[in-house]
């Protein structure tokens, strides 16, 4: 344990800015400064190990003055654009600034007098993120995400002392590269050097301005253990009402749940899974609901493509039953239907973009996606106390749900609802136990063995990109022989997707991970065959799963 560490367990504030609590810790930023048995030197407590008998002075004038001094030399170097900035209140620089009364004389803008440098700067090219590089603060959060946590290494800290910054190779711009779109590298920036391409402005317009249109919002399964967060509340508060109220005073005509279609996704893509192993179909299959392990696959590992189950994410199965369904039943042109989805993901503002998810005129299905931070951001900007929120129901009938759609939020989640329908359909007994502990918890690779009628189905969960990775290569050498692997591109799954509040506390994943539980075991039904709604769309719509309209609707398919 590092002195920080221990500082951190104690309740001790000491400031930081390059340490995050998921992160390796490099002592850069030089904020988290102790000093240790009087030795008249400080040091970084994050990376200074403790040990026994030691004695750690965080408060004296020498620390507090020398962190005075190299907050202010950060901001000597740092756009003054606080009132703008899309990071906003929740800047980690902004607040150790007010905290510490940084108030050097630092010029305005201290980049302003090369214009061009300063647009260069500037990389817009992602349809999920922007990168504004003048505000880097050069603290490598962005860096060790990409590449200690997603194995990506699509970022890397280019030039030396003064006009090193992180960069992508080359310093091409950002679509253009192999970045999947995770956003993990705006999660972990402590500024806004980093952030969502944000939609707020074109939401917030059209909800004051509908002009005739039927504005219709779905939220992600994770956006409801963690939106409260953006409020001051704990990690994991259950806020699925509110959030519906909130939306709807928003201007939502209606609100309908991405948990829908989740159930939807475990009666598409559980019986492609039956029909694989009945008819030598493509083994193992792999999950196909997180956009940026789609991204992985497309981008590096094409020859994994015909494994990808065909069944689209919840998100795109839901705008597509919006417009080319309920609107009809509705009487509403489809042209009149706008959706707007509530995701936890940053990687969804790609996926809402991919050409296979647009109607026939070449419109998105999902028109815009907003992330769980922007969603904060829009009911703040309206006024609206979250906190005080009644409780609303979702609109019905995509909006009703099971405890099996929530837990897709977990790492395991996708896995363990798809055992409780596959087990119970394929041997007609239910699963001995609902809550399947193996598929469980943060371990990177998860296995498990399940009896199908005598037929072992083996099973694995992996989270996090870097884990993926390890997992393809010793899959491609044998070691792994599975039937059905989940992959989920960040670390615990969408709970920890790139677009969720910025959370620094140490227990903070573990927490929404047992909000999410927690919504499972209160709900009266708990298996997706068992959802009312989705027993209905197939009688009057789709039939049965994997039918004509169900692939039409429901599926979709892979390039690279
Ligand atoms: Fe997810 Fe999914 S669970 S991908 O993590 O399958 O983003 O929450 O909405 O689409 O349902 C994200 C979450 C989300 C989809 C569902
Ligand atoms: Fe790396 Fe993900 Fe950021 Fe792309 S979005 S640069 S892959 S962390």
């Amino acid at each position: 344990m590092s002195v920080l560490e221990l500082c951190r367990k104690q309740g001790i504030p000491v400031p930081t800015l390059c340490y995050h609590p998921m992160l390796e810790p490099v002592g850069k930023c030089r904020l988290c400064l102790v000093e240790i048995d009087k030795s008249g030197k400080l040091v970084p407590s994050c990376v200074t190990p403790l040990k026994n008998g030691m004695k750690i002075e965080t408060n004296t004038e020498r620390i507090r003055k020398t962190v005075k001094t190299n907050i202010e030399l950060l901001l000597s170097s740092h756009p003054h654009e606080c009132t703008t900035c899309e990071s906003g209140d929740r800047c980690e620089l902004q607040k150790l600034a007010y905290m510490y009364d940084a108030k050097g004389k630092f010029p305005a803008n201290p980049k302003e007098e090369n214009k061009s440098d300063q647009e260069e700067a500037v990389d817009k090219s992602s349809p999920s993120l922007v990168r504004d590089m003048n505000k880097c603060i050069l603290c490598g959060r962005c860096v060790r995400a990409c590449s200690a946590l997603q194995g990506m290494n699509i970022l890397g800290i280019a030039g030396r002392g003064d006009t090193s910054v992180p960069e992508t190779l080359f310093n091409s711009p950002l679509n253009t590269t192999d970045c999947i779109n995770c956003g993990q590298c705006s999660f972990y920036c402590p500024v806004g050097a980093i952030t969502e391409n944000s939609s707020v402005k074109e939401v917030n317009d059209l909800l004051h301005d509908k002009k005739q249109k039927v504005v219709v919002f779905q939220t992600a399964p994770a956006t409801r253990v963690a939106i409260s967060e953006e409020f001051g509340f704990e990690p994991g508060t259950i806020s699925t009402g509110r959030l519906v109220t909130a939306l709807k005073r928003l201007g939502a005509d209606y609100v309908f749940d991405t948990n829908f279609t989740a159930d939807l996704t475990i009666m598409e893509e559980g019986s492609e899974l039956l029909d694989r192993i009945k008819n030598n179909g493509v083994l193992p299959m792999f999950t196909s609901c997180c956009p940026a392990w789609i991204n992985l696959v497309e981008q590096s590992y094409p020859e994994l493509i015909p494994n990808l189950s065909s069944a689209r994410s919840p998100q795109g199965m839901l705008s597509s039953l919006i417009k080319r369904y309920w609107a009809k039943k509705k009487q509403i042109h489809e042209k009149n239907v706008v959706v707007i989805s509530v995701m936890p993901c940053t990687a969804k503002k790609d996926e809402a973009k991919r050409k296979q998810l647009t109607l026939d005129d070449g419109s998105q299905e999902t028109d815009y996606v907003l992330t769980t931070r922007e969603l904060g951001k829009l009911i703040k900007l309206n006024s609206i106390s979250f906190a005080s929120l009644p409780e609303t129901p979702h609109d019905n009938p995509l909006g009703e749900s099971t405890g099996a759609a929530v837990i897709f939020a977990n790492t395991g989640g996708v896995m363990e609802a798809a055992l409780r329908t596959a087990y119970e359909l394929g041997t007609g007994k239910p699963l001995p136990t609902l809550d399947f502990q193996p598929v469980r918890g943060f371990t990177a690779i998860k296995e498990a063995d399940i009896d199908f009628n005598g037929i072992q189905l083996k099973v694995a969960v992996v989270h996090g990109a870097v884990n993926i990775h390890e997992y393809i290569k010793k899959m491609k050498a044998g070691l792994f022989k599975h039937h059905f692997v989940e992959f989920m591109v960040c670390k615990g799954g969408c709970i920890g997707g790139g677009g969720e509040p910025k959370s620094i506390s140490d227990d903070y994943l573990l927490k929404r991970m047992q909000g999410v539980y927690k919504i499972d075991n209160i709900l009266g039904v708990r298996k997706s065959h068992e959802n009312p709604s989705v027993q209905a769309l197939y009688k009057d719509f789709l039939q049965k799963p994997l039918s004509h309209t169900s692939h039409k609707l429901l599926h979709t398919h892979y390039e690279d």
